[in-house]
């Protein structure tokens, strides 16, 4: 009885939206999205249907950003790190302590700028529908603990597939080196690299705080993330049905920002318990110092230098 249920709910839906994620089940993003999907199959009378692939059954970010452009994929929730090198204006939001915290951060996405960028996806074959919480990204690794930046002097860090977070770990005297996020526990495990960098969320279900013992909260970026679709996808769509699909992926991101702030707490409290040493303490001021090099190489343009400065503008 139950599976014939499930086999005509299913077979209502006239349009399935493939979804993609680099995260596990449960995670904020992927329950974000899920409840989006929810909310669009009721609001269009169970026509219009979100399978969101978790875990990156779809491939990794930067491979699943290409067939997103391709309309290969539907959706796809993403940091906004790998447009960078795709999209120039995106890099504002991946510029280290560009954000004074979290407030300022959602202030900033929900305001001009934030649908400035937003905008920006259009000329590139895809439609920016909202932005998610990514919290703040620290250092890990597993050699020793960080309690000042020389300490990073040598350190070889993983990054994500972004020249800006390259110069960034470069100009905190450590070497960067890009891979996609699903190398990165095999490649501190055998030593190739030497730790990474990310939020607590992602440390603690990557499981990357089993094989590096130490996390250096310098809190160097706050990068939103976001969930777009395929232009393909999307033209597909009527324009009743595009809305219900904004308004809908709107609806998800108070939803997520309160799943967001638990699992940061719950995350914490994992790692901790499993023993980590949390460097808290660390003075700030020198590694944001450093990064002027970082805004003098990738903030040139006049059109990125205002858009840093009604960012910094933004109470
Ligand atoms: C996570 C983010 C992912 C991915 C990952 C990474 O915090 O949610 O989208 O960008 O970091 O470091 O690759």
């Amino acid at each position: 009885m139950a599976s014939a249920a499930m086999v005509s709910a299913a077979s209502a839906c006239e349009i399935t939206l493939r979804s993609s994620d680099t995260h596990p089940e449960g995670y904020p993003t992927v329950v974000a999205v899920e409840k989006m999907g929810e909310m669009l199959e009721e609001r269009s009378d169970g026509r219009i249907c979100v399978e969101v692939f978790h875990s990156a059954q779809l491939g990794e970010e930067k491979d699943t950003i290409e067939q997103t452009q391709l309309g290969v994929i539907d959706l796809n929730r993403v940091s906004l790190g790998p447009f960078n090198n795709i999209i120039e204006e995106t890099k504002v939001f991946s510029l280290p302590y560009i954000f004074r915290g979290t407030d300022h951060m959602h202030a900033v996405v929900d305001g001009e700028v934030g649908e400035k960028i937003l905008n920006e996806f259009q000329n590139h074959q895809l439609v920016g529908l909202a932005y998610y919480d990514g919290g703040s990204r620290s250092f890990y690794n597993s050699q020793k603990p960080i309690t000042s930046i020389e300490d990073m002097e040598g350190l070889k860090f993983r990054v994500m597939q972004s020249d800006v977070f390259v110069d960034m770990v470069d100009a905190l005297g450590a070497n960067a080196t890009p891979l996609p996020y699903g190398e990165v526990y095999s490649s501190i495990q055998t030593g190739v690299i030497d730790g990474a960098e990310n939020n607590w969320p992602s440390f603690e279900s990557s499981g990357h705080y089993e094989v590096a013992g130490y996390y250096t909260l310098d809190q160097h970026l706050i990068v939103p993330e976001v969930l777009v679709m395929s232009q393909a996808s999307w033209n597909k769509l009527s324009p009743e049905d595009q809305e219900l699909v904004r308004q809908a992926a709107k609806d998800s991101v108070p939803i997520m920002r309160e799943l967001w702030a638990e699992r940061e707490k719950a995350s914490e409290e994992k790692v901790r318990a499993a023993g980590v040493e949390i460097i808290d303490d660390i003075d700030k001021q020198p590694f944001m110092d450093a990064m002027n090099a970082v805004y003098d190489k990738h903030v040139t343009s006049e059109k990125l230098k205002s858009l840093v400065d009604e960012i910094r503008a933004v109470q």
